[in-house]
């Protein structure tokens, strides 16, 4: 069974099997997470996504996909780059949300990670409301049949902490 934990702090400094970063379809580099993962990470990580590139991910990574690279200089073996969904007032695209939590889980599963860092895939950049997101990483992570041990969530600021801790099964208790 998975363990699910939450810390407060940046994700680039964890020191787990294997770090989630939110990236663009791209795999080329942006600000927030994917930001701090590169520059923390070093070159290597941005050579690895251009080979990604250059080989079957000519068109890019499908939001809703993940895919591994090495992590560089990051505290970490691997970084796996998934996309989340632009947040849309207007479509429902929290199945491609789950998608990235689930599709994760597997190329851990893949790679043989046990420890796995996530961030709150979506609420920066892409504008996903907090609660809601907290509300579909948990659950599905949850509900996902994996051999990762421990999914931890790394939640940038103590707003962000809190909105995941009320959404744990179980309430706030059981953070
Ligand atoms: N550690 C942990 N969490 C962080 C960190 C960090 N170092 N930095 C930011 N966050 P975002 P998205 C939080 O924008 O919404 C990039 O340009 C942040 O406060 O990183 O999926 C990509 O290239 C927020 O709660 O990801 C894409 O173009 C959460 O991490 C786009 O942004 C996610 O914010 C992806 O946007």
């Amino acid at each position: 069974m998975t363990n699910i934990t939450l810390v407060r702090g940046d994700i680039t400094e964890q020191e787990v099997d294997a770090v989630v970063n939110a990236a663009n379809s791209s795999l080329l580099g942006g600000g927030g997470v994917d930001g701090a993962v590169h520059r923390r990470g070093g070159p290597e990580i941005l050579a690895a996504c251009r080979e990604l590139r250059a080989g079957h991910y000519g068109r890019g990574l499908a939001a809703g996909a993940a895919v591994a690279t090495t992590a560089g200089r990051l505290p970490a073996r691997w970084v796996i780059h998934t996309v989340g969904p632009v947040f849309s007032a207007e479509e429902d695209r929290s199945a491609t949300l789950a998608s990235c939590y689930r599709e994760s889980l597997r190329v851990a599963d893949e790679l043989g990670a046990r420890t796995v860092a996530f961030p709150a895939i979506s609420t920066g950049i892409y504008r996903w409301p907090m609660a809601d997101a907290a509300d579909i990483a948990l659950r599905t992570v949850a509900t996902t049949p994996t051999e990762v041990t421990e999914a931890r969530f790394v939640l940038f600021d103590e707003k962000a902490y809190d909105t995941f801790r009320a959404a744990l099964p179980g309430g706030p208790a059981g953070g």
